[in-house]
């Protein structure tokens, strides 16, 4: 069993499909194990994605992710970074694959509805930056 952490970006949100983000993961396999709604602050977006402070796009990244709300979210199942990934699609809509929640969704390379962990070291990471222990559900 693997741990990821799920964010539904301010575009999410905004278009009403909390509920379709969070029933596709569970259509896939994937479960909820800590659930939280949140309005972050331009440093706390800057201190998440401070992975990416050398990329053109993370100013413009950052003021977004700071927009308005966003649910953040621990997904838990077998393979759940990839799997998650898998279920996102690609970064870039146009390429992502059909049936995929970017494909369906997303407006923008950065409107893209949802992030999702890239590997173990940056779910534990990101997980942390969110919850404590006493969050997650065993
Ligand atoms: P995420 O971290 O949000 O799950 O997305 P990802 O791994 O698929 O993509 P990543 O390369 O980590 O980029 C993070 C987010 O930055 C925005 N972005 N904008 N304008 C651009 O060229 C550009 N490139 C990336 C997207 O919101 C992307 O998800
Ligand atoms: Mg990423």
């Amino acid at each position: 069993m693997e741990q990821t952490l799920s964010i539904i970006k301010p575009d999410g949100v905004k278009k009403n499909i909390i509920g379709e983000v969070i029933r596709r993961f569970e259509a896939n396999g994937l479960t909820v194990k800590a659930m939280r709604m949140l309005h972050m602050s331009k440093e706390e977006a800057q201190g998440f994605y401070a992975v990416h402070k050398e990329r053109p796009f993370y100013d413009s990244l950052t003021d977004f992710m700071c927009s308005s709300p966003v649910v953040v979210m621990v997904l838990q199942g077998e393979n759940a970074i990839s799997l998650n990934r898998t279920i996102m699609g690609a970064t870039n809509f146009k390429e992502a694959d059909e049936g995929t929640i970017r494909r369906d969704y997303a407006t923008s390379v950065e409107s893209n509805i949802v992030h999702g962990s890239d590997a173990p070291e940056t779910a534990a990471w990101e997980i942390a930056y969110f919850f404590s222990a006493l969050d997650i559900m065993a």
